[in-house]
């Protein structure tokens, strides 16, 4: 257990570039968004001035219209693709042109919270007004069927790349003008854990239609290739707008506190466009066809943590867990089994990412379900003392998918699962 202290922090402290954290060496040498909000959790337990710096140096990236980027460029590194010069954004930090999860004002508040939740904490309060910017981007260029809900236009927003659940929209990407590009990705992992060439091709697809447009984002979320409403986005949103209202209420900024409790409002009346009755779960849906995906994932149970969900929806939720139990040996997969393309190593098709077990543990303890959450915690443990600080696990024989001595991994061992 000591060892293990020893080795997380050891992790984080190797993977500081100074000032931000790369989630893994070699595999991804820049910052990553929501990697960096998680990140900011481990340093906190043995650093907090460092925890407050991670998530400062994210948001030096910010854009004017108010986008925290999914990554963040800070010195280029030919180990990755696509980087800087293929997204070329045009930004000073250099930066990709999509974001991913908006889970930064929950973590915030956690850190805030957690040192007396002062409402004159300067730190506080510079990172809550970039979340408030970065929460009006996404109600004014992802939400366009106006319910609350989150539209991504680039599957690697969601943070769940090569879920199934974006299959559908994906095989109607045109790839024809692709071009030649080297991947990087499979020269540090076993391809056989990595998203497939032929989904490869569409994501880079996807990013080129953003940039012949000069990112601009009214034209992406219009027009764009890739329009999806996600689950996983859509709940943590509606999360980070409650933490969000926390601060909001403790400083007295009362045309927010009004702006947000509208639209925490409307987020919950439009979660229920999401539910599938037959699969008996939140399903992200397509905004193009408003298909829905029907497929039980992790994000599905963040349906706690966002606070959705009426007693019948909650108690299929948690049958599902239950059911899920009897073919997975660790909760909570990426996939369930038995679903279209679910692969116990590849990647968002099958195996555990423990940020999004936290979130999901977070809820469950909020909404009571204190032994699901006790169970998904201790799972979360015995898979880093089974293989160590994997990137992610196979919910099958608990051993690590992607790569090693990760960051975020690090970080949810200590401040959360040890
Ligand atoms: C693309 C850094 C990131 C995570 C994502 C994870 C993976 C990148 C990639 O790594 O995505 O953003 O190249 O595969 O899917 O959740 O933030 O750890």
């Amino acid at each position: 257990m000591t060892d293990l202290n020893a080795q997380a922090r050891d992790i984080l402290i190797r993977n500081d570039r100074g000032g931000y954290t790369v989630p893994t060496h070699g595999l991804y040498p820049y910052q990553w968004n929501w990697d960096s909000a998680f990140v900011a959790l481990g340093f906190a337990e043995f650093d907090r001035d460092r925890a407050w710096q991670e998530i400062e140096t994210l948001i030096s990236g910010q854009w004017d219209d108010g986008m925290i980027p999914h990554i963040i460029f800070h010195k280029d590194d030919p180990g990755y693709f696509p980087g800087p010069s293929v997204w070329a954004t045009g930004k000073t930090p250099a930066t990709s042109g999509i974001t991913q999860p908006p889970v930064l004002a929950t973590i915030v508040r956690k850190l805030w919270e957690d040192e007396g939740a002062d409402p004159t904490h300067s730190r506080m309060r510079r990172l809550y007004d970039a979340c408030l910017k970065s929460h009006r981007w996404f109600h004014v260029f992802r939400d366009p069927k106006a319910n609350g809900l989150v539209m991504v236009t680039h599957n690697w927003e969601t943070g769940r790349d090569n879920s199934s659940e974006w299959d559908d929209a994906l095989a109607r990407v045109d790839t024809s003008n692709v071009g030649d590009y080297q991947r990087r990705d499979t020269g540090h992992v076993d391809a056989a854990m990595r998203p497939t060439q032929n989904e490869y091709d569409r994501y880079v697809a996807i990013l080129q239609f953003g940039r012949n447009c000069g990112w601009n984002h009214r034209e992406i979320a219009d027009n764009g290739p890739f329009r999806m409403i996600d689950v996983g986005m859509s709940m943590e949103l509606l999360r980070a707008n409650r933490d969000l209202l926390a601060m909001a209420k403790a400083m007295g900024d009362a045309a927010v506190i009004v702006e947000l409790e509208a639209r925490i409002a409307l987020s919950e009346k439009g979660m229920d466009w999401l539910w599938n009755e037959e699969a008996g779960a939140y399903c992200s849906r397509d905004a193009t066809t408003d298909q829905s995906s029907g497929l039980v994932t992790n994000a599905s149970f963040l349906a706690f943590y966002a606070g959705v969900g009426n007693s019948t929806q909650r108690a299929r939720l948690i049958a599902a867990l239950e059911r899920i139990t009897g073919s997975a040996t660790y909760l909570v997969p990426s996939l369930e089994a038995g679903s279209r393309a679910y692969d116990h190593k590849r990647y968002w098709r099958g195996p555990i990412w423990l940020v999004v077990s936290y979130m999901v543990a977070q809820g469950l303890v909020e909404a009571g379900h204190n032994a699901w959450a006790d169970r998904i915690c201790s799972d979360s443990a015995r898979l880093i003392e089974k293989s160590g600080f994997y990137e992610s696990f196979s919910p099958e024989d608990g051993s690590g998918s992607g790569g090693p001595d990760f960051s975020w991994t690090a970080a949810m061992w200590l401040a959360w699962c040890s």
